[in-house]
């Protein structure tokens, strides 16, 4: 768009036009529209990923390339349409499903990168973390900080799904990654699957640290947050609101932070994580928000509003929300044994924008 008090085409412009880009110039007044809107314009849009579609690559993957050092991890990350076909499903995270077969090992390795890992079904593989292995279930959330040794094995005769979430785009732009392999095998001792992992042993206690252990290390001592949990806590919100008490975060929508039991902040430093329950019948109100998220189907069915976008939901559906577009969800009983409730994991770059004062929120009248 051209400024209101531009002067007109002359040579005299033209030959200033191509000393800037000699140069390598830019004049603010050509850009500043794009530079600085009086809002954010996200250049991601609002996509949905349908599970059924997701796994069956995924399995077609698990049969043709294997897994192993070099390549890592059979991770298929969702690629946002408008982000030139990066592995980048919002500017700042990166989402994949990640497939392991019976038997099957992914080789250890540390990044700087944070992520996490959300099982939507199945269950049978354990992801050792320094050392420590952690079993891997439906509902279980697994926070990875970043520079840890993590590596994961499949002992059962089924193949294994789940998502990895990352801060993968977010340290691209910053240029602030490291990388390195750990061992090619893991130790026998690491092959066993304990009911829990020593991390949960210490930190899975509601309100109770261990007196002797100093956290220090950036992210969530606590390496598994298990279901039971998660569901029990979404259910009481409801069941409190029902008995004429606070605690949803409106009528019908109840939802949990998963949080770092050492300081009760975020359980990674750049990504936070939630899980939504929103009753049978009940629509959120439509609300924006500065930075992206990625949304998970856990459970339930419904119809989800992102912007000028609206799609039918259901479990396993992965979504994106970028920066301040409308978001709603209306939970729809479907023709499953669900309960009529929609859960919803998700997960956004909150800490990184809240950490700069960059975040905002609105509800959309
Ligand atoms: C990674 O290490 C995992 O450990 C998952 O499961 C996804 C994507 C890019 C780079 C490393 C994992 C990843 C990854």
């Amino acid at each position: 768009m051209k400024a209101p008090d531009q002067p007109d085409v002359t040579p005299a412009l033209e030959e200033l036009y191509r000393g800037f880009e000699q140069e390598l110039l830019v004049p603010l007044w050509t850009e500043i529209g794009d530079l600085m809107p009086t809002h954010p314009r996200s250049r991601a849009v609002p996509h949905l990923w349908k599970w059924e579609n997701l796994i069956k690559l995924a399995d077609q993957a698990g049969h043709i390339v294997p897994v192993g050092r070099g390549g890592e991890r059979r991770a298929i990350a969702l690629a946002n349409p408008a982000l030139g076909g990066r592995p980048f499903a919002t500017p700042t995270l990166w989402a994949a499903i990640q497939y392991l077969m019976p038997g099957e090992n992914a080789p250890e390795h540390r990044h700087s990168q944070h992520a996490f890992r959300f099982v939507v079904e199945g269950e049978g593989v354990w992801t050792v973390v320094g050392g420590d292995p952690v079993p891997m279930q439906r509902g279980d959330f697994l926070p990875q900080a970043g520079w840890n040794w993590h590596a994961h094995h499949n002992s059962t005769s089924k193949p294994m799904a789940w998502i990895d979430g990352l801060d993968i785009p977010f340290q691209y732009a910053t240029e602030a990654q490291f990388f390195e392999y750990g061992r090619d095998e893991i130790s026998d001792a690491e092959r066993i699957t304990p009911e829990r992992s020593r991390s949960e042993r210490l930190w899975g206690h509601t309100g109770l640290r261990p007196v002797s252990v100093k956290s220090t290390a950036p992210g969530s001592p606590l390496l598994n947050y298990k279901w039971a949990f998660t569901d029990a806590a979404l259910a009481d919100q409801l069941a409190l609101e029902a008995e004429g008490y606070a605690g949803t975060v409106e009528q019908g929508h109840a939802a949990v932070r998963y949080t770092d039991p050492a300081t009760g902040r975020d359980v990674l430093p750049t990504i936070r994580t939630e899980v939504h329950r929103i009753a049978s019948g009940v629509e959120t109100t439509p609300v924006k928000e500065t930075g992206s998220s990625v949304y998970q189907v856990f459970d339930g069915s419904g119809v989800i509003t992102v912007g000028d976008k609206s799609w039918t939901v259901s479990r396993g559906d992965l979504f994106v929300v970028p920066s301040w577009v409308p978001f709603s969800a209306k939970s729809e009983a479907g023709s499953g044994s669900d309960s009529g409730a929609l859960d919803l994991f998700r997960f956004s770059d909150s800490p990184v924008l809240e950490a700069l004062h960059l975040h905002r929120i609105e509800t959309v009248k």
